[in-house]
């Protein structure tokens, strides 16, 4: 589908809320926006990763993050273990070190968007029709559409210290967040880029990096690399196939980011399921 110019429709004021001169993100006639696909999209297909810093202005960074502490004491925060898989349980039939019944623990502090103000500029930029669209096209998709559930479309995660998301794949396709602040320590997003793929689930690599980072080992000649995220920082995670964690957090400044959710199909809500294991609540 042709990606067509949005600017004169424009729903809100993306100008203010992200570096538009750097990301002109509706102006699909220009030559910025175009070097700026062709590039995140190879970095996308070479790494299942592909990062816009300087995507947000300070200034909404700063908004959002005091948004997001005043919502705290009435966000879901837990702690889970799971495979890598994010599967809860075992298989019994594996032996148990083999890569799906090694367990990972990740813990973080869910902010939805019904937590935070309606007017917040994160909100605006996320409802906005030139956000979706720009962001089908750096996926190549034919359709996008936000999530429709106000548990599950806009999340803002914070992660305390010791939090930290273990080694997992994502079970979805892909994700969408920004990096708002970053820890005085850890919390370093790690990841191998393409893992597995469709035919092979590579289960040797991946128990000898569950191993070796339980033992504190140094992972860099597994493969292991590592993004030097600053705030502001927008990633767009092809994590189905790309092992990938957060490392726990240090210090007291907390880890904060936003997650921004979309499915291929439109209307789509969370299952009670996972509205209580993430949200901790139905409504
Ligand atoms: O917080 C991050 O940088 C990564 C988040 C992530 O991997 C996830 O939510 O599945
Ligand atoms: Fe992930």
């Amino acid at each position: 589908m042709a990606a067509k110019t949005v600017t004169s429709t424009m729903a809100c004021d993306i100008k203010s809320i992200i570096d538009y001169q750097r990301y002109p993100i509706a102006e699909f006639e220009s030559h910025i926006l175009r070097e700026i696909i062709s590039s995140a999209k190879s970095e996308l297909k070479g790494n299942g990763i592909a990062f816009l810093p300087g995507f947000l202005l300070p200034w909404v960074i700063r908004q959002t993050i005091l948004e997001a502490e005043e919502a705290l004491p009435d966000a879901f925060c837990k702690t889970i273990d799971h495979t890598v898989y994010l599967e809860e349980c075992q298989d019994p039939l594996l032996e148990n070190d083999h890569a799906r019944n090694i367990l990972c623990r990740s813990s973080k502090c869910c902010v939805t968007r019904d937590q935070i103000k309606t007017n917040s500029s994160l909100i605006q930029l996320y409802m906005s029709p030139e956000m979706t669209e720009f962001v089908r096209v750096l996926l190549d998709r034919d359709v996008l559409y936000r999530t429709a559930d106000p548990l599950g479309d806009l999340n803002v995660h914070v992660y305390r210290e010791n939090d930290q998301l273990d080694w997992h794949f994502d079970r979805g396709q892909f994700a969408v967040t920004f990096l708002l602040q970053a820890p005085e320590g850890g919390g370093r997003f790690q990841y191998i880029p393409l893992t597995r793929s469709d035919g092979n689930e590579n289960y040797d690599l991946v128990k000898q990096v569950l191993l070796a980072s339980k033992a504190g080992q140094d992972l860099s000649a597994l493969g292991v690399k590592e993004a030097d995220l600053q705030p502001g920082t927008l990633v767009i995670i092809c994590g189905h196939n790309s092992m990938h964690r957060v490392t726990p957090i240090e210090g007291k400044k907390s880890r904060i980011t936003a997650v921004l959710s979309y499915e291929k199909k439109p209307n789509i809500h969370l299952n009670e399921y996972t509205r209580m294991k993430f949200c901790g609540r139905l409504k």
